[in-house]
């Protein structure tokens, strides 16, 4: 059946039969029960508990209850007839200090979890860390202290035997560009440093700590694919000028490239290190063949683009954003940008071409609200699914290799910095009853994998 309401004429069969359809989601952003279970506290419950750091002074300690309602939560997702689903797991369940034993409790919440999943019909995919790391190990110096790469491979051992073969896809960790960059140098993000040279090592160890990690699970689990999950922007110049030109082959330079060039063994770009000069990170012997271990698949997160100009004044990238007023916006302001998709993915597939791609993130936030019939009438974010999923379709036909595509999010959750006041799900959350609400896009996506 062609749905023919929608802006873009598109449906299910465009894609390959086996691709995957799913959503993703984030421990602390969803689970709440902050200090059940054993639960020890996150760096996000320290940063959201320090009055001016999240706008409406929220934090996670209820989020959408998920905690709770998780079955409620895994029908929702059946019920709209995808096939994956992508969550965290949040170590401060898993461990409660530097050398305790793994909290059964908190792991038995993941297996049953996991076990829901899979009677579901639901693949599990599985993020490591998605910026809760436990305050204890922040409190010793966090990921800017290499023991930090120890604590998480063993965090990784332990939670990759247990979920054992009933979790085939690994994602070491969501977007170590915020974990690095706005936890430690605009401070934006837990646990809310303002220091490029502190940045830069965090962001190194994090992605050393990938690399370790990704032969340690493939030998915990026969099959197992692993990857990152990175926050990609197609970067764009401001004008045609050659300094603006110019800006964004530096602003890439780190906020792509940095990644892409060390995970595929390319090491980090020249271009970049010149810029930070002595801010660069320190190097280990060893660490920058750890970082490009080999990886089964690539998770591409896509909001929107970035426009840059030149900006001499500005250290260490000498660019500067911009927001032209002619573009399509978001509520939050993000670029409505389908094509960049289209940008992003034909260019990761052919200049780093090993292994596959999943768009692992991708979605929009708008300040929906309840009709008076109890619907929520979201066109815009169905639009904007329907126009980013077109965009899939068109890269894939330029030959990029992509698997599958989840949505950001299932439901409606605390956007950190943000707190509640950004909506991304495709289901309301209405917070004082915690009732589920699937919105208009919610309905459109069901109804598009649902079609003949
Ligand atoms: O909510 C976040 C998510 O945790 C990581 N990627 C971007 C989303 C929207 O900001």
């Amino acid at each position: 059946m062609i749905l023919t309401d929608l802006p873009t004429a598109i449906q299910r069969s465009d894609f390959a039969s086996d691709f995957l359809w799913g959503v993703s989601t984030s421990a602390y952003q969803i689970e709440g029960a902050a200090a059940e279970d054993g639960r020890v506290p996150s760096i996000w419950d320290t940063f959201s508990a320090t009055p001016g750091k999240v706008r409406d002074g929220s934090s996670g300690a209820v989020a959408c209850d998920h905690y709770h309602r998780w079955e409620e939560d895994l029908d929702l997702a059946q019920a709209m007839g995808l096939n994956s689903y992508r969550f965290s797991i949040a170590w401060p369940r898993i461990f409660n200090g530097v050398d305790a034993e793994p909290n059964a409790k908190g792991l038995a919440f993941y297996s049953k979890l996991v076990d829901a999943m899979l009677a579901r019909g639901l693949q599990p995919w599985c993020t490591l860390y998605h910026w809760d790391l436990p305050q204890y190990l922040e409190d010793r110096g966090g990921w800017a202290n290499r023991a930090t790469i120890d604590a998480f491979l063993h965090y990784a051992d332990v939670v990759s035997k247990h979920l054992g073969e009933r979790v085939r896809h690994w994602i070491t960790h969501n977007e170590p560009w915020c974990t690095a960059m706005h936890g430690n140098w605009d401070g934006m993000h837990a646990p809310g440093n303002k220091s490029l040279p502190l940045a830069l090592q965090v962001c190194h160890n994090v992605l050393v700590s990938h690399g370790l990690a990704v032969p340690l699970i493939r030998a915990n689990v026969p099959g197992a694919k692993v990857g990152i999950a990175l926050s990609l922007h197609p970067v764009k110049a401001a004008s045609d000028g050659a300094a603006d030109r110019q800006a964004v082959l530096r602003h890439d330079a780190l906020r792509n490239r940095w990644f892409l060039d060390a995970l595929y063994g390319r090491g980090y770009p020249e271009l970049a290190l010149q810029l930070v000069g002595r801010d660069a990170p320190q190097v280990l012997p060893g660490d920058m063949e750890a970082i490009a271990a080999t990886m089964d698949f690539l998770g591409v997160n896509y909001y929107f683009p970035e426009v840059v100009r030149d900006a001499p004044e500005q250290y260490p990238l000498r660019t500067s954003i911009v927001y032209p007023q002619d573009r399509q916006r978001t509520d939050f302001g993000w670029e409505v940008s389908p094509q960049g998709l289209v940008e992003l993915l034909e260019r990761v597939a052919r200049d780093y071409p090993a292994g596959d791609l999943y768009v692992t993130e991708n979605g929009s936030s708008y300040d929906d609200h309840l009709d008076a019939d109890g619907a929520v009438n979201d066109t815009a974010r169905r639009d904007y699914l329907v126009r980013h999923l077109a965009a899939v379709r068109d890269a894939i036909a330029a030959g990029a290799n992509i698997k599958g595509y989840f949505a950001w999010s299932l439901l409606d959750n605390f956007e950190w910095a943000e707190g509640y006041l950004r909506r991304f799900g495709l289901t309301y959350i209405d917070y004082p009853t915690q009732r589920r609400i699937l919105k208009q896009s919610g309905r459109w996506y069901s109804a598009f994998l649902q079609a003949e």
